[in-house]
């Protein structure tokens, strides 16, 4: 079965939120095992959201790593919804101690083959494992271990409509964007901020109890940004994630061949020809939103 490696930026967006809860739903539906989950921000929160998420839809085993280095992007508006997340698992729980991002990729990959790795945040953890070096999980370094066990790679960042918008998982942290779009070995199917911006989903979660952490993700985000009692979210993140784990779907084509890569603003730079393409948006959003939010509750 294929093999999901998921990178999150959980925290800012509840839409990263939404796309845990279709990759679990996907994963009931034996689409696909979850490998690993892997948060990619300086907020402690974060990981402790994904594992509190991951036992709700009962898969409290997955290994679930943290990005260790200090000051990339933590404060108030990175934990819009998972320090209140954090705050209800540990009254139950003890505080969980996390592994490192990159270890946690590298045993994903060094103990499988045949995975797609999904990125729906910064690409700062992918740049990371690239980097790695030999050790104790395995002798091969990050490209190495990419090249042998990683089919392809969904990352959700870009823009292939407006060449001259910075899109926000590229523009955060462009060093790293830049670096991973010329580095990476494998293909990298892009998804781009043009599909998921009219898709709204998330309205089923509203019946659901309000214990669900899903629930309160998008409950939470809407109060605080929105002012709203809202459960409905732009879906940049479910579409990645159903794409990644669909691979074909009569929802979105893909582009023909192409490279690309990102200019020192973090817009979009695109040329014929490549290991890379782009998602291309085949249905209404109307038809997207009723296949996704049945897989978001
Ligand atoms: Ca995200």
């Amino acid at each position: 079965m294929l093999k999901i490696l998921l990178d999150t930026d959980l925290g800012a967006d509840c839409d990263d939120a939404g796309a845990l809860t279709l990759l679990h739903r996907l994963a009931d539906e034996k689409m696909c095992d979850i490998a690993a989950i892997t948060h990619c921000t300086s907020e402690k929160s974060g990981a402790v959201a994904v594992k509190a998420i991951n036992e709700w839809y009962n898969r409290g085993d997955i290994p679930v790593g943290q990005y260790n280095v200090k000051a990339f992007m933590d404060g108030e508006r990175y934990r819009r919804y998972t320090s209140l997340i954090m705050d209800k698992y540990l009254k139950n729980h003890s505080v969980p101690k996390f592994e490192n991002a990159v270890r946690v990729m590298r045993k994903a990959l060094a103990s499988n083959n045949d995975v797609v790795i999904v990125v729906i945040g910064m690409l700062n953890n992918i740049a990371e494992l690239l980097k790695s070096g030999a050790d104790d999980i395995s002798p091969l370094n990050g490209i190495e271990l990419v090249k042998k066990s990683v089919r392809c790679m969904y990352a959700m960042g870009g823009n292939f409509e407006d060449a001259l918008y910075e899109e926000y998982n590229i523009s955060q942290d462009i060093e790293s964007a830049q670096y991973v779009s010329k580095i990476f070995p494998v293909p990298i199917v892009y998804s781009g901020f043009e599909l998921g911006i009219n898709v709204l989903t998330g309205d089923n979660l509203e019946q659901q109890v309000e214990e669900n952490p899903v629930r309160m993700a998008y409950s939470q985000w809407n109060k605080v940004v929105c002012g709203k009692e809202e459960f409905r979210r732009s879906s940049w993140d479910p579409i990645t994630v159903y794409c990644a784990v669909m691979q074909d779907t009569p929802l979105y084509a893909k582009s023909e061949a192409k490279t690309v890569t990102f200019d020192n603003q973090g817009r979009t730079l695109v040329t014929d020809g490549g290991k890379d393409c782009y998602l291309v948006t085949q249905k209404s959003n109307e038809e997207v939103e009723s296949v996704l939010n049945e897989l978001i509750y």
